[in-house]
């Protein structure tokens, strides 16, 4: 008899994406086999405990100010800082789509379609790109393209928003009147240019239209082309501050505020034509070694990296961090495995070890926006993570009469063993001492979310079960300290505990989109099976909205 037919291939699943495209990228997530029973369920119950207060949150924003950008989480009043055309419902669609939260989206939906983006007033390019542009397309992909409205309300806003890159230089004005035609100063950053990229190609995938590819590419262009006459002094460290005739005004570098996605959107826009343009792996690449060579700190005889700006010309670092800074561990981490860079993985794991101490070490558990760190000296390969003792032996070994060579430090393995993927029961260890060194310079938690956006991409390429219950005492810090009766809202002072007697003295009245867009999403992904929107299949922009690769 003939042999039976193959089985039918499994339907498509849109958070699973394309299993099965060519591409001339390594792997980036770790195989995690089959999970036991009390892995399953204990990361189950986690997921469900994030997905329950996302719509607890949500929840508090139709009530109060569907529709609006944001809703006040004390006083639930809204608030309208991005245009009026409702910020956090445009930036929780993709996490309502990865949360299986359809009725929600289709709820949504009828407050979309009446959007109008001409409007007389300054709105931010950047911010309208990577919350409402990349939640538009990102979301339209997510329902399988189930929602023309979607790509409609993607396209027409594009088409406000390209007059602003009619500038001298092609690089967008950080304010522009869509209504007016018109930007009230000649400014922008470099965070700005460099972190249109992503949203503009996957808007010419949809449409067949080249002119979105061809505006983003043009910055990229240009920013490739940049030398000591644009005010650049250090190759691949691009300063934060720009005019738009494209050239930067001042020397401060930063992986922070005003500069951190670009240097992103280098690696991201590699992984979104699968490295078939040398061009951006290089950028990314001479950013990231010059970065590692002038910017990179460390604090002897701890895993703790620093990051602080960095002036290009005086060559001197700036004495604080910003919890922006926090995204740096993911995107180093990727790029380690996406192009060979093991040692990036060494500093990826020491920033984010920084960035998780701002947390475990405060009263609430939650991280300040700003720290500073004393008694730091430039990041050294042969000296990192050894105490002086050790370095004075390492030094002194052979004046010592029959001392034999003392061994390198140990490296721990890139990738947790596969019986250690899932031990019962885990402890953290101790935390690093170093307070003696710490000054908290902002003390408010704005429900950021680089930390847990890099816990999440460490955790699905290493397995290191730490990185999961890191992650989850933040999510507990979170639902303790900045829950309220409709939402969640900022802390003012992370090192306040705030009792239940007076719950609400330690808040203040704010509720970023990013919460719903990223910070919820990071941590619902974190304990989902490692297939839900893998790094394999998806590229994130910079606000956590996945794009199909
Ligand atoms: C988000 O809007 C984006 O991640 C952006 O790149 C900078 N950070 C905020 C959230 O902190």
């Amino acid at each position: 008899p003939p042999p039976p037919p193959p089985p039918p291939p499994p339907p498509f699943d849109p958070l699973k994406g394309h299993t099965d495209f060519e591409t001339n990228i390594p792997p980036i997530q770790r195989s995690f086999g089959t999970p036991p029973l009390h892995h399953v369920e204990k990361c189950e119950q986690r997921r469900l405990l994030v997905k329950k207060a996302f719509l607890h949150g949500w929840t508090g924003y139709k009530t109060y100010a569907m529709g609006a950008d944001e809703l006040m989480p004390i006083s639930n009043k809204s608030h309208n800082p991005f245009g009026g055309w409702g910020a956090t419902l445009v930036d929780s669609l993709s996490t309502l789509l990865i949360m299986e939260l359809d009725s929600e989206v289709e709820l949504a939906l009828t407050n979309i379609t009446a959007l109008n983006f001409t409007i007389n007033e300054n709105i931010s390019v950047f911010e309208s790109t990577i919350r409402y542009l990349g939640g538009f397309l990102s979301a339209y992909e997510l329902s399988e393209q189930k929602y023309p409205v979607l790509l409609d309300k993607a396209i027409s806003l594009a088409n406000t928003l390209l007059p602003a890159f009619d500038s001298p230089s092609g690089l967008p004005y950080h304010h522009w009147n869509t209504a007016t035609k018109k930007s009230p100063n000649q400014n922008t950053f470099f965070a700005e240019a460099g972190t249109v990229q992503l949203e503009f190609m996957m808007l010419t995938r949809h449409t067949g239209n080249p002119v979105y590819q061809e505006k983003a590419q043009a910055i990229t262009d240009l920013l490739d082309r940049m030398g000591y006459e644009h005010g650049l002094r250090i190759p691949g460290l691009y300063p934060s501050e720009m005019d738009t005739r494209g050239r930067f005004k001042k020397s401060m570098v930063s992986f922070g505020a005003m500069g951190d996605s670009a240097f992103e959107y280098f690696l991201k826009e590699h992984l979104l034509v699968e490295g078939e343009n040398p061009q951006y792996a290089r950028m990314y690449t001479e950013s990231i070694d010059s970065m590692t060579h002038h910017m990179l700190r460390q604090l002897s005889g701890t895993p703790l990296l620093y990051l602080p700006p960095y002036n290009s010309i005086t060559r001197t670092p700036d004495s604080y961090m910003d919890h922006l800074t926090c995204f740096v561990p993911g995107m180093l981490a990727m790029g380690a495995k996406v192009l060979d860079r093991p040692q990036d993985m060494i500093l990826a794991k020491g920033l984010l070890e920084t960035c998780v101490y701002m947390y475990r070490h405060t009263n609430t558990g939650l991280s300040p926006e700003i720290w500073s760190i004393a008694g730091t000296e430039p990041y050294d390969r042969l000296t990192y993570n050894r105490t002086k003792e050790e370095l004075d032996y390492a030094r002194n070994w052979w004046f010592k009469p029959n001392a034999t060579i003392p061994p390198p430090p140990s490296i721990p393995p890139a990738q947790v063993p596969e019986e250690e993927l899932y031990p019962e029961n885990y402890v953290l260890g101790p935390m690093v001492l170093a307070s003696d060194h710490l000054r908290i310079i902002d003390w408010r938690y704005l429900l950021r979310p680089e930390t847990v956006e890099s816990i999440y991409i460490l955790y699905r390429i290493t397995g290191d079960p730490k990185y999961q219950e890191w992650g989850w005492d933040i999510f507990e810090a979170i639902e303790k300290h900045c829950k309220t009766p409709s939402a969640y809202a900022v802390v003012r002072n992370v090192l306040q505990y705030t009792n239940a007697e007076h719950p609400y003295m330690n808040h203040a009245d704010s509720m970023e989109s990013f919460l719903f867009a990223e910070t919820f999403k990071y941590l619902y992904l974190l304990f989902s099976p490692p297939d839900i929107i893998s790094l394999d299949h998806f590229v994130f922009n910079t606000e956590a909205h996945p794009f199909r690769r």
